[in-house]
């Protein structure tokens, strides 16, 4: 990879709205992810590796539950804070920025929120430092999108419950410590259960032959009469909204980390089309050139404002579940357009690891679909706004 140069564009003075506190947090984790993860990242990538000796620095940025308090090991930092933290890292790759917000939105958290003090303690402090990497299993085989229909399911078996089922495409889950995995009791109602690696019957192994999110590892869950204690089952919360619940602060954080990569594709596209002479001129001279970098940074200044806006929301506790999807939805979307003009604007050296914008667009096609697809988001502001869902029919 090429030098690291990376500034980030900042049209309507986003930055005036940032506190000494925010712009500090960004700084020290750019210049982390440039010394640390810039150099290296294209190799992993091309390795269909994850850098896991990063895991203990990430945990000494901040980016493991940025929002846990301190009380509990997490640096107590505000969710503007988090989200820029998730910008700096999936400016670089969204792959680090899964790993980050795995740990963060679905791990740390319903640990934190769900938990009772017992869990909490014992932890929380060693995933916010990365002595421990957790996972977290909603998806299954044949429920993705509706996860409410899993079969994953427990037995009640006195001081444990018996643990039964099979996860697929969970990030991070052959190098987890723990795994929070939502399974149905006897009656049917979902639950949250922490199980723990080396737990007999429990395997993790990893899935292969991704294009896509190539530097981070995904693998299954399967649980095989697992016996889980009764001790590890999250007691403050239930239902298919727990999951859900987590997958708000997730999604909040892949709101800003998605206009991260965005920023980097259109960064390298400037810079490069102001170098690059064609007919005697730099190709940032051409008008279709310039219509397609002003396009790229219209986007991006509506979904700065956007995210800034959906920050200072979930920080006064108003976030809507709504609110999120729709930035969710916005910023991937923008983002994979813009990876894709900048591509063309790079010309065939688009194509090479010279430069992140064909890994960005390539992540991206992963970011579009995990976290809830492009289309459930919109479905979720067609409900929002109707009052209807329309994801269950009647056949
Ligand atoms: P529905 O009947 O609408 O809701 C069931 C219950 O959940 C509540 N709820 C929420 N609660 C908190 N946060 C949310 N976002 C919520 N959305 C709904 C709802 O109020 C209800 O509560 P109650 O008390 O009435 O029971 O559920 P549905 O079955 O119709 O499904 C709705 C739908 C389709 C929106 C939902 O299932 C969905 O979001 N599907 C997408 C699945 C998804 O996003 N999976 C992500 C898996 S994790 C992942 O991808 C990690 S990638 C990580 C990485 O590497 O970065
Ligand atoms: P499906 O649900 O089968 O959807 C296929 C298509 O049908 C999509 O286009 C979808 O939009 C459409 N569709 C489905 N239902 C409707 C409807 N009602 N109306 C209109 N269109 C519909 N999951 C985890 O639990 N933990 C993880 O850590 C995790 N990490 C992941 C990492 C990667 C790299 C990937 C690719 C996925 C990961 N996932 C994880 C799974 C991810 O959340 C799911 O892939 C996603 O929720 C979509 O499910 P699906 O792939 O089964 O697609």
């Amino acid at each position: 990879m090429a030098s690291d140069l990376y500034t980030h564009p900042d049209y309507y003075n986003m930055d005036d709205l940032l506190t000494e506190e925010h712009k500090l947090i960004r700084e020290s984790v750019r210049a982390w992810v440039k010394q640390n993860v810039s150099p290296i990242i294209e190799d992993y990538y091309e390795r269909a590796a994850f850098p896991k000796h990063l895991i203990k620095g990430l945990g000494e940025i901040g980016a493991f539950g940025p929002y846990i308090p301190q009380e509990y090991g997490g640096p107590g930092l505000d969710h503007i804070s988090y989200g820029l933290i998730m910008q700096e890292l999936e400016r670089c790759d969204s792959g680090l920025r899964s790993t980050s917000s795995v740990q963060s939105s679905l791990v740390m958290y319903p640990i934190y929120k769900y938990g009772n003090e017992e869990q909490r303690k014992k932890y929380l402090p060693k995933l916010a430092s990365g002595e421990f990497l957790g996972c977290f299993g909603l998806t299954e085989p044949d429920h993705g999108s509706n996860p409410g229909g899993m079969l994953t399911n427990f037995k009640d078996a006195g001081d444990h419950v018996i643990l039964n089922g099979a996860k697929m495409w969970i990030s991070n889950a052959p190098l987890s410590d723990v795994a929070v995995v939502w399974a149905k009791d006897e009656s049917g109602r979902i639950h949250g259960l922490i199980v723990e690696k080396g737990m007999e019957g429990f395997s993790a192994p990893e899935m292969h032959g991704k294009l896509s999110l190539r530097a981070s590892i995904t693998g299954e869950l399967l649980f095989d009469n697992v016996k889980v204690p009764k001790a590890n089952i999250l007691p403050n919360k239930s239902g298919l909204g727990a999951p859900l619940g987590c997958l708000d602060s997730a999604r909040y954080g892949i709101a800003w980390g998605a206009l991260g990569a965005a920023m980097d594709c259109y960064d390298q596209a400037l810079r490069y089309s102001k170098e690059r002479i064609q007919f005697g001129e730099p190709i940032a001279a051409f008008q279709l050139t310039q219509k397609k970098l002003a396009e790229m940074i219209t986007e991006i200044t509506k979904a700065q404002l956007l995210t800034l806006r959906l920050g200072q929301l979930r920080n006064e506790g108003k976030a809507t579940s709504a609110q999120i999807s729709m930035a969710k939805r916005n910023n991937v979307e923008i983002a994979l357009r813009i990876a894709r003009e900048a591509r063309q604007i790079l010309g065939a050296m688009g194509i090479t690891n010279e430069f992140s914008v064909m890994r960005h667009m390539a992540n991206l096609e992963s970011v579009v679909t995990y976290e809830g697809t492009h289309d459930i988001h919109l479905l979720i502001t067609g409900m929002d706004i109707t009052g209807i869902s329309a994801f269950k029919r009647e056949i």
